[in-house]
C-alpha cells in the first residue's frame, strides 16, 4: 500500500499500475488498496500543494497516476454485471469546478452496488442538471465540489430543481470542502464524506421511498 502511495506522490503512472496488479493478485482488497494507497498519496499531494511545496503539473501528473490504479480497481468494484438496476441517478462536478476523481469514484461505487448512474462530466451548470433530472426521471442528483468559489454552485442548483418543480428529487453532495452544516444551510437532502457512504445513504434514501416514507 505504501508503495502505491509512494508512486501516486511521484506521478509514476507505471509504478501505480505494477503496484495495484501487486496487490490485487496478492489477494488485497479494492477498497483497501484504494484507500490506503491510491487515495493516502493524493492526500498527501494535496498537503503538499497547499504548502506550495509542488507546483499544478505534479498535482496533475499524481491525478493520472491515480486513474492508472482507478483503472485496474473499476471492474473489481464494480462486482457482477446484469443486476436489475436499483434506481437512476444524476451525477457531476458543478460549475466552475474541474476536479473529478472523487466523482468518478463516488459513480463507479454506485455503479456497483447496481444503480444507473447519468455521469454529466465536469463544470456542469444548474439548468444541465435540472434538464438531465426531468429528462431522464431521476430520482437522486449527485453533486461534487472541491473548491470553496465553486461550493454556492450547489445551492443555485437546488433553488433550480425547486423551481423547476422538481422538489422531491433528493439531493446528495460531497467533495473535500463540503460539510454537513454547508449541506444543511443549503438544504442538501445528505452529505457524504467519501464515496461508500455516498453510496449508503442514497440506499436510504431509496428504503425510505420503498417504505413509503416520503412523496415522489
Ligand atoms: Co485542485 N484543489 N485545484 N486540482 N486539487 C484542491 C481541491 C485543493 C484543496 C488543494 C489545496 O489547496 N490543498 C484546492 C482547493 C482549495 C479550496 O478551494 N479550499 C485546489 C485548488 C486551489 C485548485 C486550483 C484553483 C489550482 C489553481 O489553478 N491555482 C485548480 C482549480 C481548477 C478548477 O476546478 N477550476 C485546481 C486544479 C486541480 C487539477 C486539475 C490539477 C487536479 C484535478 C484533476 C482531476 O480531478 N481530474 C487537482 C487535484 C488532483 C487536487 C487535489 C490535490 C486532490 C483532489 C482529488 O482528486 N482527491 C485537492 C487536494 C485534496 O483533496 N486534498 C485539490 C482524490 C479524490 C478521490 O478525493 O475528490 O475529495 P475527493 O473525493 C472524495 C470525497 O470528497 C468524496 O468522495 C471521495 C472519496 O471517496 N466526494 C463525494 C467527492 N465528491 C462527492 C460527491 C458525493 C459524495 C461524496 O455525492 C454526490
Amino acid at each position: 500500500m505504501q508503495q502505491v502511495a509512494r508512486s501516486v506522490r511521484q506521478g509514476d503512472a507505471a509504478s501505480v499500475s505494477a503496484s495495484v496488479e501487486a496487490l490485487v493478485k496478492g489477494g488485497a482488497e479494492p477498497q483497501d488498496i484504494f484507500d490506503h494507497g491510491l487515495f493516502a498519496g493524493m492526500a498527501e499531494i494535496g498537503r503538499l500543494f497547499k504548502d506550495e511545496e509542488i507546483f499544478m503539473p505534479e498535482v496533475l501528473m499524481s491525478a493520472k497516476a491515480m486513474q492508472a490504479g482507478v483503472n485496474i480497481l473499476e471492474p473489481l468494484l464494480l462486482g457482477t454485471s446484469g443486476r436489475k438496476t436499483k434506481g437512476k441517478i444524476v451525477l457531476g462536478t458543478v460549475k466552475g469546478d474541474l476536479h473529478d476523481l472523487g466523482k468518478n469514484l463516488v459513480g463507479l461505487m454506485l455503479r456497483g452496488a447496481g444503480y444507473d448512474v447519468i455521469d454529466l462530466g465536469i463544470n456542469v451548470a444548474a439548468e444541465r442538471f435540472v434538464e438531465a433530472v426531468k429528462g431522464e426521471d431521476a430520482r437522486v442528483l449527485g453533486m461534487s465540489a472541491l473548491l470553496t468559489t465553486t461550493m454556492p454552485q450547489m445551492a443555485t442548483v437546488i433553488e433550480a430543481l425547486k423551481n423547476a418543480g422538481l422538489d422531491h428529487v433528493k439531493t446528495i453532495i460531497g467533495g473535500c470542502v463540503i460539510t454537513q452544516a454547508f449541506a444543511d444551510r443549503i438544504g442538501a437532502d445528505a452529505y457524504a464524506e467519501n464515496a461508500g457512504l455516498a453510496v449508503d445513504k442514497i440506499d436510504d434514501f431509496f428504503a425510505m421511498k420503498a417504505a413509503g416514507l416520503e412523496e415522489g
